[in-house]
């Protein structure tokens, strides 16, 4: 019987954590210091050692990854029309069409899941001022190909690296490549500062205006020279930042050794395949992606009600594409049809959960749900929708199955 393989839910998500007792020394401090907020002890700490991994000379921290790349986006002087990827957290759309510029969606590679460089050339028109890759799953743009559009096309160029904290692109660390890059620090990141981001720069101007908008655009009391915003992060993330910090290397060893044990517990599942690394990069293994095929013979979606029944909270990142999202689904309902692969890998893509909640023996029975699973593909196929409702609530209701 396999119903409840799992007794307590498993999240993919699931925040890592450092060192309790470290945490609470730095809370201890702040009620000391009484000092909560607007550049603070912490933060300062917490940048300079973000800026040093990512080998930059400038980190600034933000209260989200989102704010982070709206302030670069305004600071770098972009207007107009963007271009991006389709498949992205909607975020990356989003920090550009909340300041009235347009994200012109592009597609991407079938295997690394990030911008086509072969695709972008056709999308630039004269209001295109610049190009932001994302490096999704940690996986790293081609860089040096979207380089030579930017500088051929007179475009800035910027990433998205929300997931790529602790990765590197050609043996350097992310962080350098383009005018900026952008990390978030979530809950659900590979270091986490429960909310936090920050951009990294090697560019001295962009990186004192950045700090001057992320505080209302003050110059000194009373002084104000820009528009600016909140983005401010807080004390108490920046505690949580560095304490993560120092658990780096163990969260990395974890997130190795469970992606290795999910290589051996998928091996041999027709149609389902684990996105590989470039092993010759540091990764962080941060997420562990599922491609299922059609030659599967369950859907995604299905696999995703069978895991969700046994509390395997899968999730079908980044479906079904930003372009099918609103407001960008009602401006350009026909997005689609240049976007083949986006298409493609929304309705493939299965996510699932790692970290250190997540044990090799748990790893092992999630291969023997999805084992169970293909082998009684005939009635699952019977009794399971092909997709999934859109909206439909976190966990999905218990399936109908009875092992
Ligand atoms: N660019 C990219 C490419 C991104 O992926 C993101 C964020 C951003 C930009 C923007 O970064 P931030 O502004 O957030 O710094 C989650 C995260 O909220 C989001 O940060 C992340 N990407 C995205 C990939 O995932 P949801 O909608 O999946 O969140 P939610 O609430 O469903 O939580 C995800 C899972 O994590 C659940 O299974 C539960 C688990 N969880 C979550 C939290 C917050 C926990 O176990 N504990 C927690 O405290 O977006």
């Amino acid at each position: 019987m396999l119903r409840k393989v799992m007794s307590t839910p498993l999240h993919v998500g699931a925040p890592n954590f450092g060192d309790m007792a470290r945490f609470t020394e730095r809370v201890a401090a702040i009620y000391d210091n009484r000092w909560l907020t607007n550049d603070g002890p912490f933060v300062r700490e917490f940048e300079e050692r973000i800026a040093t991994i990512a080998g930059v000379k400038h980190c600034v921290a933000m209260c989200n990854a989102t704010v982070a790349l709206e302030i670069l986006i305004r600071a770098a002087g972009i207007a107009g029309e963007v271009i991006v990827p389709a498949y992205t957290f909607v975020a990356t759309a989003h920090a550009l069409q909340w300041q009235q510029i347009t994200p012109v969606f592009c597609d991407i590679e079938p295997d690394n899941h990030t911008i086509n460089p072969s695709e972008i050339e056709r999308l630039i028109t004269p209001r295109t001022t610049a190009i932001i890759g994302v490096h999704i799953w940690g996986k790293s743009c081609n860089v040096a190909a979207l380089k030579a559009i930017a500088d051929r096309r007179n475009l800035l160029l910027m990433f998205d690296a929300a997931h790529a904290f602790g990765c590197s692109h050609g043996g350097r660390p992310i962080g350098g490549n383009g005018l900026a890059e952008v990390f978030s620090f979530h809950a659900t990141k590979f270091l986490n500062a429960a909310e936090g981001g920050a951009v990294v720069t090697n560019d001295d101007e962009l990186a004192s205006k950045m700090r001057l908008m992320r505080n209302f655009g003050f110059s000194g009391y009373d002084n104000v020279i820009y528009i600016g915003t909140n983005g401010k992060m807080n004390e108490l993330s920046a505690a949580m930042g560095l304490t993560s910090l120092e658990s780096m290397e163990r969260f990395l060893a974890v997130n190795k050794r469970n992606y290795e044990a999910y290589q051996t517990a998928l091996t041999g599942l027709p149609g389902i395949s684990l996105i590989d690394y470039d092993n010759s990069e540091q990764q962080n293994y941060q997420y562990v992606v599922l491609d299922v095929s059609p030659s599967c013979p369950l859907s995604r979606d299905q696999l995703v009600q069978v895991l969700h029944g046994e509390n395997v909270l899968a999730r079908r990142y980044f479906f079904p594409g930003v372009h099918k999202m609103e407001p960008y689904r009602s401006f350009y309902p026909n997005a689609g049809l240049l976007l083949p692969v986006t298409e493609r890998v929304v309705e493939q893509v299965l996510v699932l959960p790692t970290g250190t909640t997540v044990s090799e023996e748990d790893i092992s029975r999630i291969g023997q749900i999805l084992g169970w699973a293909v082998s009684n593909s005939d009635r699952l196929c019977q009794e399971l929708p092909k997709t999934i409702p859109p909206g439909c609530s976190m966990q999905l209701k218990e399936h109908a199955v009875d092992a």
